[in-house]
C-alpha cells in the first residue's frame, strides 16, 4: 500500500517531569508527572509526536507509563509499521485488533499520526477533523494542595494575572467534613470573583454525597465531578433526581458504550473528555457525539498533559460543536518545565489553539533526554 506516507518507525520513551507543587487527588498524590512520549516517523521523512499521560502510576486508570510503553513496543507499533498514516480509522481498527483497551497507548500513537500527516499536508490536525469552530477556549486551574490558605493564595495569583477565573478543587483526600470546611473558606474568599467546581475522584458513597451536595451548593460550587465510584451509575442518577447540582462524569466514561449507559440512566449533566480515556482524537469525537445526542454537555478534561498532549486535546476540542464547560488544560503550567519548545499560550483565562501544521507544537528533544527515565 504505497501512499507516500507510510509509517516507518515508532518509538516510545518514558519521562518524569517534576511539578511546581504536590498535586493531591482523593487516592493519590504526585510531585512529578509521568508521560510516555511517542515519536513516529513516516517514510517521507515527516515526524509526528504524541503523549500519553498517567496519574500516580496505574491508579487513576489501569494504564501506567510502563504498560503503555510495553504495549506500544510489543503490539501496537508492529501492527502499524508499513501502514498508511493517513488512514486514521484503519489504524484504529488495527490497534483495536492488536490490543484490547490500552486507550492511552492508542491515543498517543494516533496523536502522532495526526501530527505527522498534518505536517506532510501542511495543515493543522483540526483541519483533518473537519476544521476549527473556535481558536481558543476557557481554561480553568486546579487547586489541589489540600491547604485552603495556600489554595486561596494560589487562586489570587491566577486571578491577578488574568490566567484563570474558574477553579476546580480536588476533594476526597480528607474527611468530607474537612473538605466542606475547606470549600466554604475558599468559596467565601473568592465569592463573586471566581467560579468554583470540585472533583471528588470517586471518593464518596451515595449517603456522603447526599450530605455534602447541599453544603457545596451553599459554598457556591457550580459543578461536582465524579462524586461516586465509576461503576455507580444508578447512584449518580439518583443524586441528579434529588439535587439541582450539575454532575460531571469522568472515570465513569471511557468508551462510547459507557457514555451511552450514563446517558440512558440520566446519570450526568456533563462529561469530561480525555484522549487517554477514549483512545484517541477520533474516539473522543465519538464519545462527544453520543453525549451531545443525549443533551449532555461537554467539558475538555485533562490528565495534566504537557503542551504536547494538551495540543492534541485542543485540536479535538476546537472542532466540537459545543464545549459548554470549557476545558482544564492547565498541565503545561503545573510542570517545572514544559516538553514543547514553545509552550501553549494562556491569556485572559483562555488557552489558545496552536497554529502551524499537525499538532502545532515541537518536542524539545534536549528535555526529552533530560527527563527520560534511565
Ligand atoms: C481528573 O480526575 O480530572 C485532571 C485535573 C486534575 O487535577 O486531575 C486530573 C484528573
Ligand atoms: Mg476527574
Amino acid at each position: 500500500m504505497a501512499s507516500g506516507m507510510n509509517i516507518a518507525a515508532i518509538q516510545a520513551t518514558i519521562v518524569d517531569v517534576p511539578t511546581v507543587r504536590k498535586h493531591k487527588l482523593s487516592s493519590l498524590s504526585v510531585s512529578a508527572q509521568s508521560y510516555t512520549i511517542v515519536e513516529l516517523r513516516l517514510d517521507n521523512g515527516a515526524e509526528g509526536i504524541g503523549e500519553a499521560a498517567t496519574l500516580g502510576g496505574p491508579r487513576w486508570s489501569e494504564e501506567s507509563v510502563e504498560s503503555i510503553k510495553a504495549t506500544i513496543d510489543a503490539y501496537l507499533a508492529p501492527a502499524l509499521i508499513g501502514q498508511p498514516a493517513n488512514r486514521f480509522q484503519a489504524a484504529r481498527i488495527r490497534m483495536d485488533a492488536a490490543a484490547k483497551r490500552n486507550n492511552a497507548a492508542k491515543a498517543a500513537i494516533e496523536s502522532a499520526l495526526f501530527d505527522a500527516v498534518g505536517k506532510t499536508l501542511n495543515v493543522p490536525a483540526v483541519q483533518l477533523l473537519g476544521g476549527a469552530v473556535r481558536d481558543s477556549m476557557p481554561v480553568l486551574w486546579t487547586l489541589a494542595s489540600g491547604d485552603p490558605d495556600q489554595e486561596i493564595e494560589e487562586a489570587e495569583r491566577k486571578l491577578d494575572a488574568r490566567l484563570h477565573d474558574t477553579f476546580k478543587v480536588k476533594i476526597g483526600a480528607q474527611s468530607p467534613e474537612a473538605d466542606m470546611a475547606r470549600m466554604c473558606r475558599i468559596g467565601k474568599a473568592l465569592q463573586g470573583r471566581a467560579t468554583l467546581i470540585v472533583d471528588a475522584n470517586q471518593a464518596w458513597d451515595e449517603a456522603t454525597a447526599r450530605r455534602c451536595l447541599p453544603i457545596l451548593a451553599g459554598c457556591g460550587v457550580k459543578l461536582v465531578e465524579q462524586p461516586l465510584p465509576d461503576w455507580d451509575i444508578a447512584g449518580m442518577a439518583r443524586l441528579r433526581q434529588r439535587f439541582d447540582m450539575p454532575l460531571l462524569a469522568d472515570e465513569s466514561v471511557f468508551t462510547t458504550h459507557d457514555m451511552h449507559k450514563v446517558a440512558q440512566a440520566g446519570a450526568a449533566d456533563a462529561v469530561s473528555l480525555k484522549l487517554v480515556k477514549h483512545g484517541g482524537l477520533l474516539a473522543t469525537r465519538d464519545v462527544a457525539a453520543v453525549a451531545e445526542s443525549a443533551g449532555i454537555a461537554l467539558y475538555g478534561g485533562c490528565l495534566l498533559e504537557s503542551s504536547i498532549g494538551a495540543a492534541a486535546h485542543l485540536h479535538v476540542f476546537a472542532g466540537l460543536q459545543t464545549l459548554g464547560w470549557g476545558c482544564e488544560h492547565f498541565g503545561p503550567q503545573i510542570l517545572t518545565e514544559d516538553l514543547a519548545t514553545e509552550p501553549l499560550r494562556f491569556a485572559d483565562c483562555r488557552i489558545h489553539l496552536p497554529a502551524g501544521p499537525g499538532l502545532g507544537v515541537t518536542l524539545d528533544r534536549e528535555k526529552l533526554r533530560r527527563f527520560s527515565r534511565r
